[in-house]
């Protein structure tokens, strides 16, 4: 009886006596121990502590996917779990009937859009938004549904397609390492943090196999190669070079065994993403040839050398600044593996040319900040074209042709959500990328969805949510925000302190609930309130860095270069001019940074509002990242943060299907042809030919006999739908209702 009624495994043989106990209490009537509760709408009475305790529990039962209604609850392992993600577990949830009866996982999330692609019901691109704070698994989890993805959308059916389906897969799969080596690197929050963020588009066919990818890529945080906060690393690339490089290749690059350089902090940290040979090896999948790479490799030495460039301050301002010891011996270095003129080179950090209307130049010697700063501005121009040519590099090598694929899967995987002792534009654009996101989440689910209720009329009380719409105001708002703020400030290009700036900020935004009181701080900042709590950011070189101002001459610098690779980056183009250039003939208005990157954000949302988005939100139980250890407080924060608790309470009290009327017409359709009372009979929801749509006051009626025809005919619906690829073959391709 005990099998056939609980239709699973109890099986005292296989099981231990522990789950085996736990299995018949449930059977029996009994509560559900909360480490067997998969889905977070089940706790009772849903409140923040019993889903804080049913997480804790199934972390600590290594159970780390949680469904929460319409999300996706991660929780970190922190530690290796390799049957969790075995092609053989993707495989049975790709073809489980239904597999959101399986446990709570990503490969749910995957597979249920994979489906919905195809899905007559709401045939849309879908995307998948994975969300958390730094660390907390937004990456691993993107990766594993690239992984799933490469395993389910791949059935060909000749061995000449398959060979081309596994080479698109695999150089899909390989542009993660490579991006990944490029773009991030170690933090104080995470070993392997993304320093850019990542929208990927899965191109699928009509038979559902992917064709290909599209990858775009969201404001690399370029600063970093030329300075490291304390106890932080480079991006990874530049260690694996070092560790990596075999003996012949460290005599061309100039990297001797243990050479240690400014711009490499912390080396003798192995890190498992250190490993040079897989960055390789990807390279070369996606088409990158090793002479190519070798050059890639030249140039990012290169930079190493460039960073041990050294000013001393000079005695005489008429005078350029002197060279730090040993500094001669960098210049010479990182001139030959750049192929520059080494006196060009060196002249052009420590002398600044002004023009004076159109014939007059006058040339400056720079003080030691501003030599250091154009050497700084050097290694970030060349990384960040250097990022920006790899990016359309893999994309050409991933990229379907236009024709090949009908809809996508876009998943988005971007910095998350930081806060560290010292935060500046880039923590300020990674925590507006954040809210933006989170608001997208609130829009679409929180608030649209009570609303659409209201419209419908349906019995419902409105569930209060954290609406993060102040903050974004208070960041991005019209006329006068943070962003505008600091705008004006590169528009007026005044001389304007740290301590003015904050000064601006706090009158000017002063009526803010999110702007945080400062007055313990002794550096000019200002505190925003985000949705995931309060973040201290510094007014020092906020506007000099929105500015990224490029000399002129620095480009005229690398334009010189014989380098293969940096003739490819630097094009000697008399047409290409620097943003300053274009703005002093008074062409264009500067574009910040903070403007690119909203305008660039902008674009994503719009893109994300024509798919159907799924949600995954990643926590991480502890900031040390160690397995086995759930910190109740920090979890808190989190779930708080995340509006989980009302996410949760608006799933298990809403519909958890919505179909538009339009598309739900055009589904059961068939329910006509099942069922022959809907087309002859007095309730005929359309005419006999021609499905030109209900009239309106023939739509209660419709949709009322709809139901019922549904009711009637459930075991033929369930059938058809056991055999998707017979009953989609039965349905008309498409309805026209005229109505939605
Ligand atoms: P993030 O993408 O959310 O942070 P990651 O995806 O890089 O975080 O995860 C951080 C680390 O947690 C990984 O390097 C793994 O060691 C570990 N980890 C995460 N998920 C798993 C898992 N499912 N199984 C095993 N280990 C895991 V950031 O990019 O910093 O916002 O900018
Ligand atoms: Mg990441």
């Amino acid at each position: 009886l005990l099998f056939q009624v609980n239709g699973h495994s109890l099986d005292s043989n296989a099981q231990d006596g522990e789950s085996l106990r736990e299995d018949l209490q449930e059977f029996l009537g009994g509560e559900a121990p909360l480490h067997r509760v998969d889905d977070l709408t089940r706790v009772n009475p849903v409140t923040l502590e019993t889903v804080l305790r049913c997480l804790q529990a199934r972390y600590m039962a290594d159970t780390f996917y949680t469904n929460a209604g319409c999300t996706l609850v991660a929780l970190n392992p922190f530690k290796p779990v390799p049957q969790l993600y075995s092609p053989e577990l993707m495989r049975e949830y790709h073809t489980a009937p239904q597999p959101q009866k399986l446990k709570p996982h990503v490969f749910t999330v995957g597979e249920q859009t994979y489906r919905n692609v195809k899905s007559l019901i709401e045939p849309v691109n879908q995307s998948i938004v994975v969300s958390g704070e730094s660390g907390a698994g937004k990456t691993w989890t993107s990766r594993c549904l690239m992984k799933f993805y490469a395993v389910v959308a791949s059935s060909p059916t000749s061995l000449e397609s398959h060979k081309i389906a596994e080479r698109i897969e695999q150089r899909i799969l390989n542009s993660n390492p490579v991006m990944e080596a490029f773009g991030n690197a170690c933090t104080l929050r995470n070993n392997n943090s993304s320093r850019f963020g990542k929208f990927i588009q899965l191109q699928l066919n009509r038979a559902q196999q992917m064709t290909g990818a599209a990858v775009q890529t969201y404001l690399l945080e370029k600063t970093r190669v030329a300075c490291q906060a304390s106890s932080e690393r480079n991006f990874h690339i530049f260690y694996q070079i070092c560790k990596g490089a075999s003996a012949d290749e460290r005599l061309q690059w100039h990297l001797p065994e243990g050479a240690t350089f400014s711009w490499l902090p912390n080396p003798e940290r192995t890190l498992e993403e250190d490993c040079f040979e897989v960055t390789r090896e990807a390279m070369l999948h996606l088409g990158i040839d090793v002479p190519t790479q070798n050059n890639i490799f030249k140039v990012l030495a290169g930079l190493l050398h460039l960073g041990d460039i050294q000013f001393a301050d000079s005695e005489n301002e008429a005078q350029p600044c002197q060279l730090m010891d040993n500094a001669k011996c960098s210049v010479r270095t990182s001139a030959s593996l750049l192929q520059l003129p080494e006196d060009v080179l060196l002249e052009t950090l420590q002398i600044r040319t002004i023009r004076a209307g159109r014939q007059q130049v006058f040339r400056k010697p720079c003080s030691q900040t501003e030599c250091d700063t154009r050497r700084d501005c050097v290694a970030k121009l060349v990384y960040a074209r250097l990022f920006d040519w790899l990016v359309s590099v893999i994309n050409s090598s991933i990229c379907a042709d236009p024709g090949s694929w009908t809809t996508f899967i876009g998943l988005l995987d971007v910095y998350g959500f930081e806060s560290f002792p010292d935060n500046s534009l880039e923590q300020l654009c990674i925590n507006y990328a954040n809210e933006k996101l989170q608001q997208h989440f609130v829009a679409h689910y929180l608030q649209a969805q009570q609303e659409e209720y209201a419209v419908e009329g349906l019995e419902w009380s409105f569930v209060n949510y954290q609406d993060n719409q102040a903050c974004l105001d208070l960041i991005e708002g019209n006329p006068i925000s943070i962003c505008a703020l600091i705008n004006e400030e590169c528009r007026l290009n005044r001389p304007s302190s740290a301590a003015q700036l904050q000064t601006r900020i706090e009158s000017a935004l002063a009526g803010s609930p999110c702007l945080g009181h400062n007055k313990l701080s002794p550096e000019p900042s200002f505190i925003v309130v985000h949705y995931a709590g309060p973040v201290r950011y510094h007014t020092a070189g906020l506007v000099e860095k929105n500015k990224d101002p490029v000399p002129p001459e620095l480009t005229t610098l690398l334009q010189q270069s014989q380098d293969p690779l940096l003739m490819v980056l630097f094009p000697n183009n008399p047409k290409e001019k620097t943003q300053e250039e274009t703005s002093v003939q008074g062409r264009a208005p500067v574009l910040t940074v903070v403007s690119k990157f909203k305008a660039s954000l902008e674009q994503l949302l719009q893109v994300l509002h024509t798919t159907t988005p799924h949600y995954i939100r990643c926590i991480k139980p502890n900031s040390q990242g160690q397995a086995q250890t759930f910190f109740r407080e920090e979890v808190l924060s989190q779930l708080e943060a995340c509006g989980l608790v009302e996410t949760i309470h608006i799933s298990a009290a809403g519909f958890p299907i919505r179909v538009s009327h339009q598309n739900f017409v055009g589904r059961y359709e068939l329910l006509r042809r099942l069922h022959p009372r809907t087309s002859s009979g007095p309730h005929s929801p359309y005419p006999a030919t021609g499905c030109s749509g209900p009239s309106p006051h023939s739509e209660e009626a419709t949709v009322q006999s709809l139901l019922q025809d549904i009711l009637h005919t459930l075991p033929a619906l369930t059938q058809a739908a056991a055999t998707p690829g017979d009953s989609d073959a039965a349905m008309p391709a498409q309805v026209h209702c005229g109505r939605t």
